[in-house]
């Protein structure tokens, strides 16, 4: 049975060859994308078991993600894909340092995912369920779903960790903040980053949000402090400084990264303090190739790194 058991929606990511954007590109590369597969794939290739569900189109980009979830060695046998509605779809381009994604997945197959297709037995016989606020933001059913499955997971002892991923194209502040706050208060872990807590309590200060987070009763880790991820646990703020990236290229699914990194770490029986530090270094990966998970580091990848292994191939 997978360790870390996590789902939401994953869809075709279609990324423009040309730095003038999608409105001119003629060609776009194709490949797939989704927050919580990110994370089941870094642990993944980190060596430890992880299952990813959530639905997809009976379609060709929906049977794509299926195999390429499933060929980084991630149970996909929860995950199934629908006759009657598509496989949702994201567009990105990279202009002049800004990096852009344009969403089409109303309606998708994942957005109409419903609590009564979860497989509980499944949820109860993992460690640890990992689950993010983007699943809460795709439609009612959906946020029913991760409610449903924290429940589940807290009845029977499984750790919850949740990660917000505030996408503001799919819900406003307003919105977010009651449901994201409420799921947080659920979570043994809370992986959010600093810019998105200072949305979510409406204050300008990284002191502020820490002021707030060491008061609660559960581990809040906090990617984006100035050069450094901050660990909040037993009433204490501990800094870890983050790897240094020699050449970052795509900064998206850092955060993916980080968390992977982390929930292996806590798998291998680290604090969290060490475990953010492996967070941190698999996040330092990611971002120097293109791609939301492709870089994803693999265990000899990170041991090779940490031991200064330069390594020349030839
Ligand atoms: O964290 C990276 C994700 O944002 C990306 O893979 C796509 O899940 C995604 C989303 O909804 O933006």
């Amino acid at each position: 049975a997978p360790e870390v058991v996590t789902f939401g929606e994953s869809m075709g990511l279609l990324t423009a060859q040309d730095s003038r954007g999608l409105e001119y590109a003629s060609n776009l590369v194709k490949s797939f994308g989704g927050a919580e597969s990110n994370v089941a794939i870094g642990i993944a290739r980190l060596g430890h078991r992880s299952g990813w569900f959530g639905r997809l189109g009976a379609d060709p980009v929906g049977s794509m993600i299926l195999k390429g979830i499933r060929g980084e060695g991630v149970d996909v046998s929860r995950a199934g894909q629908d006759d009657h509605s598509p496989t949702g779809l994201m567009l990105r381009e990279q202009t002049a340092g800004r990096s852009s994604v344009y969403y089409y997945r109303t309606g998708s197959a994942a957005s109409r995912m419903l609590p009564e297709q979860l497989d509980a037995a499944y949820i109860e016989s993992a460690k640890i369920l990992h689950v993010t606020g983007i699943t809460a933001a795709i439609s009612p059913t959906s946020l029913a779903s991760v409610e449903l499955a924290i429940k589940i997971a807290r009845q029977s002892g499984v750790r919850v960790s949740f990660d917000p991923n505030l996408r503001l194209k799919l819900w406003s502040i307003e919105q977010a903040r009651p449901v994201v706050l409420r799921l947080a208060e659920q979570a043994d872990y809370f992986l959010p980053g600093m810019d998105e807590m200072k949305l979510l309590y409406d204050v300008d200060q990284d002191t502020e949000v820490l002021g707030r987070l060491v008061e609660q009763d559960r581990v809040s880790i906090v990617k984006g402090g100035p050069g450094l991820t901050y660990v909040v646990a037993n009433g204490q703020v501990t800094e870890v400084p983050y790897y240094k990236a020699e050449h970052v290229v795509d900064t998206v699914g850092a955060g993916d990264a980080f968390c992977a990194g982390f929930l292996t770490g806590l798998l291998k029986g680290y604090d969290p303090v060490e475990a953010t530090r492996l967070g941190n270094l698999a996040g330092s990966l990611v971002i120097q190739a293109h791609g939301d998970w492709e870089a994803l580091p693999t265990e000899a990848q990170l041991d090779a790194y940490l031991n200064g292994a330069v390594h020349v191939e030839r």
